[in-house]
């Protein structure tokens, strides 16, 4: 029996490391024998089929693997990936976590499981509450859950004492319930996993283009020239985006990646439904690899750009002047700042060589339709919303934002945390949206802003926050400061969670908690009018149906919005001015009230219902910037400076291919050629040397912020090609290192890419 405390962060126990040389091919026949063990491993043949030909077909479910968008006509009968149907697996699983699970395991004894143990228990299929003092999580009836939640709401002092989280499965019904819940209620604390996430590009794009959203179409990569890929790893994390990239070089594009790491994906694709590429070796995808270091592109970044004006200023023809002039604003400024950098300078903080970084600009300034896309690599630094201005500064000079082939592309991580921000989903209120509201429903939202996942932590850590409630995700993994979270979700009265599937949130929990079990993408949702479906947004802004098709796992589950119109029954009463009852017995009610109180939404039930959805409006795509200055706007952004002591890295914490966020599906990251083991440091061979460290050590991890040293123990060292004093471990394993207080300037996203550590040999 292990020791009786409550296990915080994953177990220290290794799992058998094995290494092989890192693949250099993503996709082909190895994806699909892999995607087909996991579906078939949970789900069986029969339902395993069926639940992947509905996946990300006009009339079935939306993926809930990635944000990446469908092509808008003509999608093949297989529309998913690898990775996809391991997301569709761990939801279908018919394994169940119930009553009988809860009173053998006690909380405390489930802790001390792996996070991939934890998951692999199955599908939560009753409400279930743990009592204050208990060991165990035992059944609750709904009712009694929604009125055992709704007093706790009741009896705080002020409503801003409780934290309404959201993780980006939420469906746009659910999330815009919720907020009008939440509000009604009376706060604006709405943190969701974006403040973790691409917070830093709805910040960067909003002050420089006017809108927090990219700006291409799927299209738009098919007309191209040069796409560039930065800190972004799409042969894991959005694995059809290959299928684009590859059509893209057919119709002639270049590409340019920037990363830290050769990503398998970006480096050569086989595409595992196209059976005549299965053939050959694959399609190289780059056309040029930028192994930059670790927050370094800022820096690369201004040396492409003082390239570039060089030689519009020796040549000519390379910047677009006209636009420059009629559409921007702060060109001078810039320019002047630019012009002040010195270029080795610049050059020596990205580790890059000078012919590298010349070969990327030649690119650039012989090319007009220019796609920038990124993802995490950029947006967790303390400088992240500066590298999203910066690339908005490259974009800029070269005209190439407002037409087609060209423009900004955030990709984005959950497949509808886009939609959840367009709905509502803001610890900040928009007056205009606060007016609608307000003239729609008939109350006073409340005005003041509210916490964000940082400022939701130290409330909840200073005692100022009291009650916790998620809809999805799993806060306590997910967010930084592992040891701090768990403390401040403890001395919570109350923390609810509504889930599909166990995870460590449930187990470190506040003095009570529950779990309220929900339907997935998969199931049927069926509510008083009949069938329902739901609606999403992806990455480019297209807003499309979801609807399942299986029978749900248990007759318990509720669905999310039918979930949340009972809480807000139960503890609202008489004081709403919403019939909730309306609403969720019919979504084409949530819809409307939606096209009621948001732009875009012109007959949103309508236009939702035509295959593949509809677009959102979108000024920065039409070259219409609505910024404080009316135009797009330069900026000037500084190059960081991390001052590293001799033992110290910079830590980037990363997804393997096995994972969905905090969610394992696997012990095998088999592009990078890791299997078995997740608690792994990747380290380049010669700071292996210089620290006299051999492959296979067991080191121990620590990071000093603000004087307190925060640690993450037992790690194999694993040689790997990476610039020098950069390191990469796995997330969530490395989050107890990411300080809780140390995020992005402008958008307060925790620094989980940059994350200074020194290392310790276990002897
Ligand atoms: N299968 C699967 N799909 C997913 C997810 C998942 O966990 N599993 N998660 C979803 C979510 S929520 C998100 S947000 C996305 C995340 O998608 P990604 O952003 O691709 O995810 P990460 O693994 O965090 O990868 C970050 C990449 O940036 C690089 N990088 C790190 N630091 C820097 C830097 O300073 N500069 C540059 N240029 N590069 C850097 C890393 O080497 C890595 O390749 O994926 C979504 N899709
Ligand atoms: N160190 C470090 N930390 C990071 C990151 C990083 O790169 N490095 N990435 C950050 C990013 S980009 C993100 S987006 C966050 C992710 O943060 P979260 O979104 O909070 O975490 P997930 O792991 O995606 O949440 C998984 C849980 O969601 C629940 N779930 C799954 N599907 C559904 C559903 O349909 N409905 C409901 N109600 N619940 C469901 C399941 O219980 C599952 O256990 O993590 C952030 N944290
Ligand atoms: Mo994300």
């Amino acid at each position: 029996m292990s020791d009786n405390k409550i296990q915080v962060q994953p177990p220290e126990k290794h799992t058998g490391i094995k290494l092989t040389t890192p693949k250099r091919v993503a996709g082909g026949l190895p994806a699909i024998t892999s995607s087909m063990k996991h579906v078939y491993g949970e789900v069986g043949v029969v339902a395993g089929t069926k639940a992947m030909l509905n996946l990300n077909q006009f009339k079935g479910f939306d993926c809930p693997g990635c944000a990446w968008p469908d092509p808008d006509e003509d999608r093949s009968i297989v529309e998913f990936c690898e990775n996809g149907a391991k997301a569709v697996a761990e939801e279908a699983t018919t394994a169940k976590v119930d009553a009988e699970f809860f009173k053998q395991y006690s909380v405390q004894e489930l802790s001390h499981w792996s996070d991939y143990d934890i998951g692999k228990s199955g599908r939560v299929v009753e409400p279930m509450i743990i009592r204050e003092g208990s060991s165990h999580y035992e059944p609750i009836s709904w009712q009694d859950a929604f009125a055992h939640i709704a007093k706790k709401l009741n009896d705080l002092s002020s409503p801003d004492e409780a934290i309404f989280y959201t993780s980006g499965r939420t469906s746009n019904e659910a999330a815009f319930l919720y907020q009008l819940f939440v509000r009604q209620y009376g706060t604006n604390n709405l943190p969701d996993c974006s403040n973790m996430c691409h917070e830093s590009s709805g910040s960067g794009l909003s002050e420089t283009v006017g809108i927090g959203k990219g700006s291409v179409k799927l299209d738009d990569f098919y007309k191209a020239e040069v796409i560039v890929i930065m800190g972004q790893n799409p042969g894991t994390n959005h694995p059809r985006m290959l299928t684009a990239l590859q059509k893209a070089k057919d119709n002639g594009a270049k590409i340019i990646s920037v990363n830290p790491l050769p990503e398998t994906g970006l480096m050569k694709f086989q595409h595992p439904q196209n059976p005549l590429d299965m053939l050959g070796s694959g399609t190289a995808l780059t056309d040029l690899f930028l192994q930059v270091r670790v927050n370094g592109d800022v820096p690369l970044l201004k040396a492409i750009m003082k390239m570039l004006i060089a030689k519009d200023e020796s040549e000519g023809g390379v910047l677009d002047h006209e636009f420059i002039k009629e559409q921007t604003a702060h060109y001078e400024a810039f320019l002047e700042n630019l012009k002040n950098e010195d270029l080795d300078a610049l050059i020596a903080q990205t580790s890059l060589s000078k012919a590298d970084i010349e070969e990327a600009a030649d690119l650039l300034s012989s090319s007009n339709k220019i796609i920038v896309c990124w993802a995490m690599g950029l947006t967790q630094h303390k400088n992240a919303v500066d590298n999203i201005r910066e690339i908005v500064n490259l974009l800029l000079l070269k005209g190439s934002i407002g037409k087609p082939g060209a423009g900004t592309c955030p990709v984005r991580g959950h497949s509808n945390v886009q939609g959840d921000r367009t709905v509502g989903i803001w610890e900040k209120l928009v007056p205009k949206f606060a007016e609608k509201l307000k003239s729609h429903f008939n109350f006073e939202p409340p005005k003041k802003d509210g916490y964000d996942v940082v400022e939701s932590i130290k409330a909840m850590g200073e005692g100022r926050a009291k009650v916790f409630f998620a809809m999805g995700g799993n806060f306590l993994s997910a967010t930084p400061d592992t040891e701090y979270t768990a403390k401040a979700l403890q001395q919570c009265d109350l923390t609810v969670h509504v889930s599909t599937k166990l995870n460590r949130s449930h187990l470190v929990h506040g003095k009570e908690a529950l779990i309220l079990p929900c339907l997935g993408r998969t199931e049927q949702d069926k509510q008083d009018s009949g069938n329902q479906f739901v609606t999403v947004e992806n990455s480019t802004g297209v807003v499309h149906k979801s609807q399942g098709g299986k029978k749900p796992v248990s007759e318990h589950l509720l669905s999310e919005p039918k979930i949340v119109a009972e809480l807000a029954k139960a503890t609202l009463k008489n004081k709403t001015t919403v019939d909730w009852d309306k609403l969720v017995a019919n979504y084409d009610h949530i819809r409307d009230a939606i096209e009621a109180t948001i732009d875009g939404f012109d007959n949103y039930n309508q236009r939702v219902r035509r295959a593949g959805g509809f677009y959102l409006p979108n000024g920065a795509r039409e070259g219409d910037f609505k910024t404080d200055t009316g135009k797009a706007n330069f900026t000037i952004n500084e190059v960081p400076d991390h001052k590293l002591k001799n033992e110290e890295y910079l830590m980037m914490t990363i997804r393997s291919h096995d994972q969905y966020n905090t969610t394992i599906y696997g012990l095998h990251d088999r592009y990078r050629g890791i299997h078995n083991e997740r608690r792994i440091i990747l380290m380049n061979t010669d700071d292996m040397s210089a620290a006299n460290l051999k492959e296979k050590d067991i080191v121990d991890l620590y990071s000093k912020y603000d004087g307190i040293e925060r640690s993450a123990k037992g790690f194999i060292v694993v040689p790997y090609s990476i610039p020098g004093r950069c390191v990469a471990t796995y997330f969530p394993e490395a989050n107890p290192l990411v300080p809780h207080n140390h995020y992005a300037r402008g958008s307060k996203t925790p620094i989980s890419k940059s994350v200074i550590i020194s290392i310790k040999r276990r002897d």
